[in-house]
């Protein structure tokens, strides 16, 4: 009889311990991930209609979720979408979200919303692994001490970044705010004034390089790679560019086996196809289109083994996962890398006008897909949907109040339940804007071409309004400005209400 009860209590703790257990794996917040490329153009991925190039992993993400065929970074260069992403914020509020030199403080303010912030309420564990391109310190930072602040003051709890581009200096690793393998015998010193006595620069000593620059990147000398910038010292701490994508994939993957049991959010932000263009060996010649081609698809494989990862470790049932780039495509970034003379057929806009540094959709419009096995059903959707908005659809999907301007609400949309997406969105190139508003975008005169020679690509700039249907009129071809002046006006009201009075190329606009 004893016996019995015990056995009998036992099995009741077994079950009751079972069933806990069952509860807290289904009450378990959703694993949350963005996979976020540099430079991939919106038609880079053969998912979104690229027939030179073969990307399989990203293809399954976006055969197997919601396709967005509207989906935009905030803007056409690097800091401000990222800034846009990650606070949930318009980046022309911000006057210092502009491109950001290796030695520019942060631009996120300690007190600001941000996407890892705010999940931490939550309990989620939060890491960012890859390139970061949002400043580091308060201004004057000493490489060789803790450099703070940085991604863990603003809500990550783990960080193993570079701190501005693979081009700029300093081409180190930073590990929760130490560069990484830093021997103190050999400080680094890093400035974007002054070159330091005795060191070789890419203008000066061409036959030290083994990539040649083409325009800007003349200054100190990396792995035969000139870059912008000058730094000295840090030897043993300097990555190889060969090995930086296994490298980020590496430390993606150990982090996430690490809190596979908590949930988490992982920014994975891959270098890659960013100038220089550094495939490792084993891609090398993989596309038949050069560096530039050989990047995306080394991407492709990092995709396909972090996935891997998630898949292997029984995590991508619970796993929300984002798939897009920072901005559009640039062929010539600054190299001599065959970029522009092995591409063919290849169009790494698409059919879009424009790209990278572009007020015309290349720029801003980028591959966009949500990804949730078991959860989210395939689909292509036309709904427009900004990079901005994760902030508060994923607010909504853990269940946190956040108060939020400028990001929507687009939980339904990005799970593929609703095709009610934006109604307006502000796009940033270069500090100019423009408006995007239901099929119509518009964008207010702007002068300047400084770098339109040496990118070869068209900025958007012109002396008169433009008025584009994107509907009929993808390639931006047929300006109506002048044919339909009752939607200029209505566009630009529109245009001056989001924008508010108070900044400079709203108060140049013509409100007749
Ligand atoms: C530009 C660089 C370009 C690239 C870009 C930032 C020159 C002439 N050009 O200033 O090579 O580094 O900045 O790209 O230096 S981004 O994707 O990080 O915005
Ligand atoms: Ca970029």
């Amino acid at each position: 009889m004893k016996n019995l009860l015990l056995s009998t209590i036992c099995l009741a703790a077994i079950a009751s311990c079972s069933s806990a257990k069952k509860e807290s794996v289904q009450a378990k917040q959703p694993n949350i991930v963005v996979i976020y490329l540099d430079d991939l153009g919106y038609g880079d991925v053969s998912a979104y209609g690229a027939t030179e190039i073969k990307t399989p992993n990203m293809d399954a993400l976006a055969n197997g979720g919601v396709r967005f065929t509207n989906g935009y970074a905030t803007s056409a260069t690097c800091t401000p979408s990222r800034y846009g992403l990650l606070t949930g914020v318009y980046p022309w509020r911000n006057e210092d979200a502009k491109i950001l030199p290796g030695t520019a403080p942060l631009i996120i303010d300690t007190a600001q919303v941000t996407i890892p912030k705010m999940l931490k309420k939550k309990g989620y564990q939060t890491a960012v692994v890859g390139k970061w391109h949002l400043g580091l310190g308060t201004g004057d930072t000493d490489w060789n001490t803790h450099v703070t602040p940085g991604p863990n003051e603003i809500g990550f709890d783990y960080a193993y970044i570079l701190a501005a581009t693979q081009d700029r200096v300093p081409t180190v690793y930073i590990d929760n705010g130490y560069v990484d393998n830093l021997d103190p015998n050999d400080p680094i010193e890093v400035s974007y004034k002054h070159n330091f006595e005795g060191e070789p620069t890419g203008k000066d000593n061409p036959e030290l390089t083994t990539m040649k620059w083409h325009h800007g990147h003349n200054n100190s000398i990396v792995n035969g790679i000139p870059r912008i910038g000058f730094m000295k010292g840090g030897q043993s701490a300097k990555w190889s560019d060969v090995d930086m994508a296994d490298h980020f994939l590496d430390k993606a993957k150990n982090w996430v086996k690490a809190h596979k049991d908590e949930p988490f959010f992982l920014y994975y932000a891959l270098q890659q196809p960013h100038v220089p263009r550094t495939p490792n060996p084993r891609f090398v010649g993989s596309s038949g289109m050069g560096p530039r081609g050989d990047a995306i698809l080394e991407a492709d494989w990092c995709i396909g083994e972090f996935i891997k990862t998630l898949d292997e470790e029984g995590l991508l049932e619970n796993t929300l996962i984002v798939f897009s780039s920072d901005n559009g495509p640039v062929l010539n970034d600054g190299y001599y890398d065959d970029a522009v003379e092995k591409l063919g057929k290849h169009r790494p806009t698409g059919p879009l006008r424009g790209g990278k540094y572009s007020l015309f959709e290349a720029g801003t419009r980028v591959p966009f897909v949500t990804y949730w096995k078991g959860k989210i059903e395939p689909k292509v959707s036309d709904a427009l949907v900004c990079q901005m908005d994760l902030l508060a659809s994923i607010a909504k999907l853990v269940g946190v109040e956040e108060n939020t301007t400028d990001s929507q609400d687009l939980l339904d949309v990005l799970m593929g339940k609703s095709d009610e997406g934006r109604d307006a969105l502000i796009l940033e190139a270069t500090s100019r804007t423009a408006l995007r508003k239901g099929d119509w975008i518009m964008i207010p005169p702007y002068k300047g071409e400084s770098i339109k020679e040496l990118v070869n690509i068209e900025l958007g700039n012109a002396e008169e309004y433009q008025l584009y249907n994107l509907k009929e009129d993808i390639g931006q071809q047929q300006n109506q400005a002048e044919s339909k002046p009752e939607k200029l006006k209505e566009m630009l009201e529109t245009f001056k209400t989001l924008r508010g009075e108070e900044f400079s190329d709203i108060q140049q606009l013509d409100l007749k």
